[in-house]
């Protein structure tokens, strides 16, 4: 594998050219990456969604994806009624998240675990250090874990996740500009869901209008995961969207 890598860095040299002055701004941008911590942010942006196609390719589990750069494990464990953890006046659309987790086959699982997190209002995960002086939430705010109940099923109150843009400041916002595309991530929820016998499910949940769903800065989108989301019968400014995720057995 590594030969191969290495014929196709040199097979690039050759078809463009490369001078000195090239490869010294090549290497100067990797001790860039380096010391801005943002190799994670990089190599989930660029590469994360083609490794994640191949390694689910025969998957019999429901539509997975990227797990991107911003997971924290160790997350609060909920209690009912699920609440993620949220500032008091926490700006944003209430959302109300519900559905289940099921077997391959369909069976309802009780006592599975989904373990999601999310950006907030502005745009911002909490537990990030970010290069700009944007004002970030308390740790652990909008990432929680919760349990699925004897029916297999699950509802959690959120607000409605915006679409995100990569910081564009470092070295990885200069990439994508030079690639001529734009920052912006389609709003998306991320889970990671657990079940005893099951295989753990890594994926996200987008919603239907989004305008970057075609243009995914990382390229993670899959169409069976873009969610159609309704307003609640309330009257109140609250949306609903349901889902259920499908595990295979291990
Ligand atoms: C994110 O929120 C994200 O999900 C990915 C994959 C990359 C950068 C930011
Ligand atoms: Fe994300």
């Amino acid at each position: 594998m590594i030969s191969a890598l290495l014929d196709a860095v040199h097979a690039v040299i050759v078809e463009h050219g490369i001078n000195h002055s090239e490869f010294d701004a090549a290497k100067q941008f990797a001790i860039d990456i380096g010391e801005s911590g943002e190799w994670p942010l990089f190599g989930d942006v660029f590469f994360e969604a083609q490794v994640e196609r191949v390694a689910s390719a025969t998957s019999r589990s429901s539509e997975s994806t990227i797990e991107g750069p911003y997971y924290v494990a160790g997350s609060a464990v909920l209690s009912r009624p699920y609440v993620m953890p949220m500032r008091p006046d926490e700006a944003g659309v209430p959302l109300v998240f519900s559905g289940a987790v099921l077997s391959a086959d369909g069976r309802p699982l009780a006592g599975a675990l989904v373990d999601m997190w999310q950006c907030d209002h502005s745009g911002t995960y909490s537990d990030v250090g970010y290069p700009d002086g944007r004002v970030v939430p308390p740790p652990g705010t909008l990432r929680g874990r919760f349990e699925t109940d004897e029916q297999g099923h699950f509802e959690v109150n959120t607000i409605t996740p915006v679409p995100y843009e990569i910081p564009k400041s470092g070295p990885t916002g200069a990439v994508v500009a030079a690639a001529g595309r734009h920052a912006f991530r389609p709003a998306h929820l991320h889970c990671i869901v657990s079940a005893a016998g099951h295989q753990t499910l890594t994926t996200q949940l987008f919603f239907v209008d989004d305008q970057y769903l075609d243009s995914d800065v990382a390229g993670a989108v899959k169409p069976g995961l873009v969610l159609r989301l309704s307003r609640a019968s309330s009257g109140e400014p609250t949306n609903v969207v349901q889902y259920s995720f499908r595990l295979a057995p291990t």
